[in-house]
């Protein structure tokens, strides 16, 4: 490896294990990477969640090429370009009922950050400025900024960073193995932890809670599916106390679920809906948040000439990022990608659950094209074991991602039967081999 590794400072990554034994991707094509080696590399988790189209789509790329021909960059603030009107509405044709206000950020986190400030802002605007809380769940994950992470629920992405936001609580996480273990779907039990919105309310008061926010399926965590009727018992206790729920829709948004949003998958519509990854297959960074218009409208007063929502980024709705995202539309709507995850989940499904009873596997959770698989950790190396099986299928071409002793599988939504059964045994053999 001739190249110096010292400059960069890699996210989320272990820095010294990786300059001692690189894994450089240097291309992609359709389901696989390409490594310095010239290996191909199975990409079982779209490459971090967002590549749901598969790589390198000649669609986008040449959607990409040629709006950076023609406009570079346009000044989002008193300013716009056609193709972010465009963009939004052709996402509003295919989000829940009732969320057809878009506004533009470049990620995830900035997503989280700006319904949260939404939600806080719109109580005021309407006269209960009181109402400033926000909500979080246990082992959520929204991002790596303040707000997210306050909110948020992973110890790890939290304990480092002082004190966050006030005025944050926390219900339950839903993750039950002793009642749900190996769930195929939706776990059936757990409906009731929903409750805990209920202890928030006894503790803070309802006019002082601003919004709860939700993974629908939560997914940095490990991989936890909604138990059945939990998603719906939140909406309702939301609404009987004016709380506004944002589902956070960054990793489940574009067909994950085996409907275009999981909102569409669980039957249950959300105030605020967060998106990023998916919207661009991943090619240029952008978010968006999706606000019911109630919400908007409740925002359009005062003289016309100001400003009505202080917020918005330089590259709010950039021209490259909404070419990319009309040109991703364009290619999930072709080959019907946005549903493709309904039926192709089953055999998936059946794969993973095959797994249970292989070395180290405790539980096995799937929705859509998701998948979890959980193993035991090694006694006092929690996440160790995990993350020697991730080195393994690296070894033998097969891209996947761990998160503690949590193995979670999120290809392209183009997969096909062969590539499910070929992660499938990847897998099998390296946990036959894992220590
Ligand atoms: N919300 C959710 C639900 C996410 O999953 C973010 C917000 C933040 O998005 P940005 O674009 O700011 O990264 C995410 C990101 C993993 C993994 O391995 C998942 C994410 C990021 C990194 C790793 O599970 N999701």
């Amino acid at each position: 490896m001739s190249q110096n590794l010292d400059a960069y400072w890699m996210p989320f990554t272990a820095n010294r294990q990786f300059k001692k034994s690189p894994r450089l991707i240097t291309g992609a094509d359709g389901m696989y990477f390409r490594d310095d080696k010239g290996r191909q590399i199975l990409d079982g988790v779209a490459g971090l969640w967002c590549v749901n189209a598969g790589h390198n789509r000649p669609r986008i790329v040449k959607a990409i090429q040629e709006q950076a021909a023609e406009l570079d960059f346009a000044p989002p603030f008193q300013m716009a370009h056609p193709k972010a009107f465009e963009l939004a509405t052709r996402l509003t044709e295919i989000t829940p009922a009732g969320l057809n206000k878009v506004f533009y950020t470049n990620s995830g986190s900035e997503s989280v950050e700006t319904a949260l400030k939404m939600a806080i802002a719109y109580h005021r605007v309407r006269g209960e400025g009181a109402r400033t809380r926000l909500i979080g769940r246990e082992r959520g994950y929204h991002g790596v900024n303040f707000g997210g992470i306050s909110v948020g629920g992973m110890v790890g992405n939290r304990k480092m960073f002082g004190t966050m936001l006030g005025g944050v609580d926390h219900i339950r996480h839903t993750h039950d193995p002793v009642r749900n273990a190996y769930s195929v779907g939706q776990p059936a039990y757990g409906a009731e932890l929903a409750d805990d919105l209920e202890r928030m309310v006894a503790l803070h008061d309802a006019s002082t809670i601003a919004a709860v926010i939700v993974e629908p399926v939560a997914g940095s965590t490990g991989v936890l599916v909604p138990p059945q009727g939990y998603l719906q018992r939140l909406r309702e206790i939301c609404d009987k106390h004016g709380i506004l729920l944002i589902f956070d829709e960054v990793i489940t948004g574009f067909g994950r679920t085996g409907q275009p949003f999981a909102a569409q998958t669980f039957d249950v519509t959300p105030d605020l809906m967060t998106v990023a990854k998916g919207l661009t297959n991943g090619c240029v960074p952008m978010g968006a948040v999706l606000a019911k218009q109630h919400i908007y409208d409740t925002f359009m007063t005062g003289p016309d000439h100001l400003i009505e929502f202080f917020h918005g980024y330089t590259y709010s709705a950039h021209p490259l990022a909404c070419a990319a995202a009309i040109a991703t539309l364009d290619t999930y709507a072709e080959e019907g990608l946005l549903t493709r995850a309904s039926e192709m989940q089953n055999y998936f499904a059946e794969g993973l659950h095959s797994l249970k009873g292989e070395p180290h596997v405790i539980d096995v959770r799937n929705i859509g094209l998701v998948g979890g698989v959980e193993l035991a950790p090694l006694p006092g190396e929690p996440a160790k074991r995990a993350f020697n099986v991730f080195l393994d299928c690296w070894e033998q071409g097969l891209l996947i991602r761990t998160t503690g002793d949590t193995i979670a599988l999120s290809p392209p939504l183009i997969i096909e039967r062969s590539h499910i059964d070929h992660i499938i045994a990847t897998l099998r053999s390296a946990l036959r081999r894992a220590a």
